[in-house]
């Protein structure tokens, strides 16, 4: 909390140096990279929660970052709270190109946790108080010679969230995350989050023949433990890089976009195989609905 943004950019530009050093075309960030991960925290009075979030980008803080990215010919992505000028609030990730222009804004689809103050937890995780549920959906961009897409976080966990990208040709899909250790409506989750973590994006990358980038803000932020583990993962759904710590670390990985037509283009060839006239109920109804009761129930 007590970390200015300014200090934080300091530690995305040494990263950014680090990359240059590594001949880095992106750097992928984490999730609300720019602040500790507010939602952890109840604030009475919702506005005051502003200061959390950027109303420009790039803004003061971070237009050396922007800069400093561009002078190096390196492209990145950046998660941070998004104040519009409408008043909307979104946890959101951007990309930006290899000469500093922003060439796609994601907002978080799935927002987890939930929107009253619950004392009973060690921390909150008020995401369903402060953030939005973004109306647009997964949409992808041309960059970095293929198509990228993002996501935050949650939505990794959904199947949906890749696929809606698969569907629209996706080669690379990068996601920021925060994941506390401790998941207080089920702890027996806790000891699962690095393999939980690892099985949903492994699944979603080779489902759909793409490469994803998973990074964390890990490690412990005000007395709070949260995955590290950050990984690229090929379209074969094979982790090829893999964070050690939980400190700021740069892992990288070349990634040949044309892997993902071995994939595409064999088993997951959408156009022959799939059923959509089959697949109906997926966006057709929210929640479960059973089958109706046995006859002699
Ligand atoms: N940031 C984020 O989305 N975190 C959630 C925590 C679990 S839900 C309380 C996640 O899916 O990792």
């Amino acid at each position: 909390m007590d970390e200015s943004r300014e200090h934080v950019v300091d530690r995305l530009i040494d990263l950014l140096h680090q990359a240059a050093a590594r001949d880095v075309e992106l750097l992928v960030y984490p999730e609300l990279a720019l602040t500790t991960f507010f939602p952890r925290w109840w604030v009475e009075d919702r506005a005051d929660a502003d200061h959390w979030f950027e109303t420009q980008m790039p803004g003061q803080a971070t237009k050396r970052l922007f800069d400093e990215a561009a002078h190096l010919g390196i492209g990145f992505s950046l998660g941070y709270a998004e104040l519009t000028p409408d008043g909307h609030h979104y946890n959101t990730q951007i990309l930006v190109d290899r000469t500093g222009q922003t060439i796609g804004k994601y907002r978080k689809v799935h927002i987890p946790g939930h929107a009253d103050h619950q004392p009973w937890r060690k921390f909150q995780h008020l995401e369903r108080y402060y953030f939005e549920e973004s109306p647009d959906g997964f949409p992808v961009w041309r960059g970095f010679g293929g198509i990228v897409g993002m996501m935050i976080c949650n939505d990794r966990r959904w199947p949906e969230t890749y696929r809606v990208m698969g569907m629209q040709g996706v080669e690379l899909i990068l996601c920021g995350y925060n994941t506390p250790i401790n998941y207080a409506p089920d702890p027996s989750q806790d000891i699962l989050q690095g393999f939980h973590n690892a099985l949903v994006m492994q699944a979603g990358a080779y489902q759909n023949g793409t490469w994803v980038i998973g990074v964390a803000k890990g490690g412990n932020e005000e007395g709070v433990e949260s995955l590290a583990q950050s990984c690229i993962i090929a379209p074969s759904g094979q982790i090829v890089a893999q964070a050690l710590t939980t400190g700021d670390e740069l892992i990288t990985a070349t990634c040949d976009l044309d892997w993902c037509k071995r994939y595409k283009g064999t088993l997951f060839d959408f156009g022959t195989y799939r059923r959509p006239e089959v697949y109906g109920i997926i966006t057709g109804q929210k929640g479960v609905v059973g089958p109706p009761p046995a006859a002699d129930a």
